[in-house]
Parts: C-alpha cells; sequence; structure tokens
C-alpha cells in the first residue's frame, strides 16, 4: 500500500487520552455513581432488562485498579454507516487490553454484525492494526447494517464468541445498533453465557446524543469536511456573483449537520427539518422563505448565495408525507405492476391522478417532473418510497424558480437566478478524524477496555465534558437502558434508544434562529478552510460549535 504524507504522519500522532486513563492500568479505579432509570417508560423497560436495568453510572479515577486479572477476549464489529474515528475506537480498546495483559486477544468481526454471525473474522495483532491508527474509514474490518435482534441470531453469536472463548463484546454503532447491544447483554446475562456487552456511541449524523452523551463519534470531522467544502463554495459564489448553491448535507431524519455547518459557514438559508415540522410549514411557505432571501439580496445587485438543506427535510413536511404514504398505499403489492406495466409517463400520470386525494394531487402537480419520476423509481425492498434519495436541493431551487418567475411577471423582482446543486455526504464519513475524533474515540475504545475488565455489561462508554482540553475529560460508563424509552416500531411496541432532534429551544438552534435574518441578505460567509491537524491547539483540536453553544 502507499502511503500519504498525511498517513506517516498521521500514524505518530499520539491520541490524547482523559485525564483519569493517563495513569497507567493499575491505576485507575472506579467511582460509583447514582443507580439509574430509564428515560421513560420505566416499568416496561425495567420488566424487559430484569438482568441490566438499573444499575449504577460509573466514572474512572486514578486509584489502585481492584479488578480481577484475568486474560480478556474481546470481539468487536463496526456497525452501520462509517464515521471518522471507528479505526481509533479499536486501537484504543486494543492498545488498553495489550496493556493491561499482554497475553488478551481483540478478535475483529468482519462486515458488520453479519460478521458475528458467519464468524468471519480477524485476530489482531500490532503490524495490522498500525496501518489503521488516525487514519478514517471502516476498512480495518469493515461494516454492515444487518440487525442483530432475534433470539436465534443471539444464539448463533454465542455460540461462535464461546468457540473463540470471547468473554467480552464491543458494538460500535449508532442508536439501533447500540439497542441491540443492550437486548445482546440483557440474553448474555439471562442465559448465564459469561458474555459482557459494551456500546460505543458512533454516527455522523448526531443523533445519538443525551444527556449522558455529549455527541456521537464521526460527527465533528464529518461536519468540519462539508463546513471547508461549503465554505469553498461560498467563496466561489462571493467571487464570480452568479450562482445560487443548493447544499444538500446527510444526516437522515434529524438536521444536526445541516445546522452544525450553518453555524460554521453562515449561509444565507439553511433549512431546519424539526421547524418545517413544527411550524407545519408547506412546500409553497419554504419555497418562499427561499425566495424572498434570492430576492432580497437580488435587489442589492448580488444575484448568488448558499443555501443549505438537510437530506431528511421533505419527511418533516407534513403534505409532503401525505403524499408519501398515499403513493405507497397506491403501489402497495401488485398494484406496482399493474403501474409499471403502463407504456408512458402520461399514462402512469394519469394512473397516480385518479389514485391520489385532490389535496395530494395538488402537492404532486406543483412538483418538477424529475421529482415526481423519481417518487416512483426510487422504492425499497418493502416497495417504499426512499424519501432520502429525493434530491431535495433539486427540488426547492426548481420551486424557487417557478415562485421567482411569478414574482417578475408580476414586477416584483428582476433579478437573475442560475442555480447549482450538490449533495455531500460520503466524502465527510471516510476522512481522516480531526484530533478532536481520533482522541475521543481513542478514549472511547480505551475505556470500553476498562470497562470490560471491571466486569460490566449493558453498558454504553462514556467520555464527557468534552468541550475541555482532553486532560478534563471525564471517563466511565452508563448502562444503555438509561436511554431507552418504549417506541412504535413495524407495528409492535420495542425498547428503544430516543433518537435526539434539533432541540428547537435548544442553544445552537436559538443562535442560528438570533442571525439567519441578517445572513438571508447580507453576505455573512464564513470559511473555515480544512481540518488541521498540526499546529495550536485552538485550531486544530477545537470541537463543534454546536457542542460549544450546548455547553455554554
Ligand atoms: P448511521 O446512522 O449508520 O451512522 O449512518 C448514517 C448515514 O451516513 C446517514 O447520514 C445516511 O442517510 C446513511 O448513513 C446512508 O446510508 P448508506 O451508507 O447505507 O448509503
Amino acid at each position: 500500500m502507499k502511503l500519504s504524507p498525511l498517513q506517516i504522519a498521521r500514524y505518530q500522532y499520539q491520541p490524547k487520552l482523559p485525564g483519569m486513563l493517563r495513569n497507567g492500568i493499575s491505576e485507575i479505579c472506579v467511582k460509583n455513581g447514582d443507580a439509574t432509570e430509564s428515560v421513560a417508560d420505566q416499568e416496561k423497560i425495567k420488566a424487559l432488562f430484569p438482568n441490566t436495568y438499573g444499575k449504577n453510572e460509573i466514572t474512572f479515577q486514578k486509584g489502585e485498579n481492584t479488578s480481577e486479572a484475568k486474560k480478556q477476549v474481546v470481539g468487536v464489529i463496526l456497525s452501520g454507516g462509517q464515521a471518522p474515528g471507528g479505526h481509533n475506537v479499536i486501537c484504543g480498546l486494543y492498545d488498553a487490553l495489550k496493556a493491561t495483559n499482554p497475553e488478551n486477544v481483540l478478535i475483529g468481526f468482519k462486515g458488520g454484525p453479519s460478521g458475528l454471525l458467519d464468524n468471519d473474522f480477524i485476530v489482531f495483532e500490532d503490524d495490522y492494526i498500525n496501518q489503521y491508527r488516525n487514519t478514517g474509514g471502516f476498512d480495518i474490518i469493515g461494516s454492515g447494517r444487518t440487525k442483530l435482534e432475534t433470539q436465534e441470531q443471539f444464539a448463533v453469536v454465542v455460540e461462535n464468541c464461546k468457540n473463540h472463548g470471547v468473554n467480552a463484546l464491543v458494538i460500535i454503532g449508532g442508536d439501533d445498533s447500540n439497542t441491540n447491544a443492550a437486548v445482546l447483554a440483557e440474553y448474555c446475562a439471562a442465559h448465564n453465557t459469561g458474555i459482557q456487552v459494551i456500546g460505543c456511541p458512533k454516527t455522523i449524523d448526531g443523533d445519538l446524543k443525551n444527556e449522558d452523551i455529549e455527541c456521537s463519534f464521526g460527527f465533528d470531522t464529518a461536519t468540519k469536511t462539508y463546513s471547508e467544502i461549503i465554505g469553498n463554495i461560498e467563496r466561489d459564489a462571493n467571487s464570480a456573483k452568479k450562482y445560487w448553491h443548493f447544499v444538500k448535507v446527510m444526516g437522515r431524519s434529524a438536521s444536526h449537520v445541516a445546522l452544525e455547518c450553518a453555524l460554521e459557514t453562515q449561509p444565507n438559508i439553511c433549512l431546519i427539518g424539526e421547524e418545517v415540522a413544527a411550524k407545519k410549514m408547506s412546500l409553497a411557505q419554504i419555497t418562499d422563505y427561499i425566495a424572498d432571501s434570492v430576492a432580497a439580496r437580488a435587489a442589492k445587485g448580488w444575484n448568488f448565495g448558499v443555501a443549505i438543506i438537510p437530506e431528511g427535510i421533505v419527511e418533516f413536511v407534513p403534505e409532503f408525507s401525505v403524499l408519501i404514504a398515499e403513493i405507497n398505499e397506491l403501489l402497495a403489492g401488485e398494484k406496482a405492476d399493474a403501474f409499471n406495466a403502463l407504456p408512458n409517463w402520461q399514462a402512469k400520470y394519469d394512473f397516480i391522478e385518479a389514485g391520489l386525494t385532490k389535496e395530494s394531487m395538488a402537492v404532486f402537480a406543483i412538483l418538477p417532473q424529475s421529482i415526481q419520476q423519481q417518487l416512483f423509481l426510487e422504492r425499497d425492498p418493502h416497495g417504499n418510497v426512499q424519501v432520502s434519495l429525493i434530491e431535495s436541493e433539486k427540488l426547492f431551487s426548481a420551486m424557487v424558480k417557478d415562485n421567482l418567475a411569478a414574482r417578475k411577471a408580476a414586477g416584483t423582482y428582476s433579478g437573475k437566478f442560475s442555480a447549482l446543486h450538490h449533495f455531500l455526504g460520503y466524502e465527510g464519513r471516510c476522512a481522516f478524524p480531526s484530533n478532536f475524533d481520533a482522541d475521543y474515540c481513542y478514549s472511547l475504545g480505551y475505556n470500553a477496555a476498562m470497562l470490560i475488565q471491571y466486569g460490566y455489561t449493558g453498558y454504553l462508554s462514556k467520555v464527557s465534558n468534552l468541550q475541555a482540553p482532553a486532560e478534563e475529560w471525564v471517563a466511565g460508563g452508563m448502562p444503555i437502558t438509561k436511554m431507552m424509552n418504549i417506541e412504535r416500531r413495524h407495528g409492535a411496541d420495542k425498547p428503544v434508544i430516543r433518537k435526539a432532534l434539533v432541540e428547537l429551544d435548544g442553544a445552537p438552534f436559538k443562535f442560528f434562529e438570533s442571525v439567519r435574518e441578517e445572513w438571508a441578505v447580507e453576505t455573512c460567509f464564513t470559511y473555515p478552510g480544512a481540518i488541521q491537524y498540526f499546529g495550536p491547539s485552538e485550531v486544530c483540536d477545537l470541537t463543534t460549535r454546536t457542542l460549544a453553544l450546548e455547553k455554554a
């Protein structure tokens, strides 16, 4: 493998641990915190997790290590979408295990949860692991989206683990994967398997956070990567002064990624899905809101601008969700075949018109034809429209164009509108982790090894006080059940970790709300530039604006 100079330099980087984990393994002891309760539905969650519910929160501190000295054989998986820093979680875990006892073994199961089911694995050794230190990606063992949730799957996992002598599993994943980690931990405890399960909070989406988990890893690097690109686009827009750029950013349903990028780059527009839902905004209202900014800037002679659109926006527009539900119904089962057999778009359009309610047809009719067709093309294995694949950046720019044409006809607008489109997602998921993510992830992994060493199960590796320098970070663990509530999923009540959406009364949104009117009409762009890995701490180690505002 040919290495880039940065990769070679990053191999030398020594991630920073929380002060309390820097004393050497023999001087890390446990401080017990309070017993915990789930965030809601306490009785139901307690009944579902009789062996792992209600345990104490814990932190590590300097003191004599009182854990049992025994050989550890630990398995680890990466689960779900890539997020920068995943490799360092594994490196931190490996280093802590080896520092505790050189005989300890770390096994990586390949390709995500399916590796545990298929017994597809690698035993980590120095030479292999050293190639992945401080690098982006999940290619160290790969990842996947197989769900581990049935009793039959758990039985297979336990059997495979037992065959390797694995006494603990670390699951690095998002809210769903950590929910499954909690269920697996309960299963292992109930069946006296002797296997501990520890989770680690991953996702670029930033939607796995709560009063305990300050942020999921990967969010920092991914948003910095997108913000660099958006800043560059803003500077191009401000130089050429002839384009409006519509930039869709990943993040699934939640708009944390969009909001953080907006805080970093101060664009003219940033839509927030959660606000659209709360205000029940229609497509026409959103379009008007963007067109107002375009028109106000055009009046100053500025026919350029930047709008950030979160990936999940259309799900939050009430009339659009109804339209999607009707389309899913319209094409359910065999009706899809009848639709697909129609000879041309006009025939299909007539079929749609006959099947939708008047209200939904009115929404459908104003969509650009490319988006109308996308709604019928991109379907998941269950036949449902895949909302995340809808090119909402093109949807809004096309609707703004029509809106401006109407304003022009009415004599209220005389500018020029030329739009360009971008989708930022995969570009950020495997970037070299920022120093923050490199440090945070290494700490999460190191800390997970300590939780295992002290015999905990059903816990999430927790590192907090993240806005402070790493020296002051607080390492410990929290029962995963503390984050759970009961939600309706696929027609059944399920215990799940509550997904964190953007809070409209939270500091990041409040700040954005207080400045966005000015950003909409003035040119307030800021240019964050590329992630810096070497240099002064205030340039290299700072984390997100979101975290800074939340902790202010
Ligand atoms: P996770 O929730 O698994 O962390 O994945 C996040 C994400 O990057 C979303 O932002 C995006 O919608 C999705 O994954 C894309 O998934 P895929 O990699 O399967 O295309």
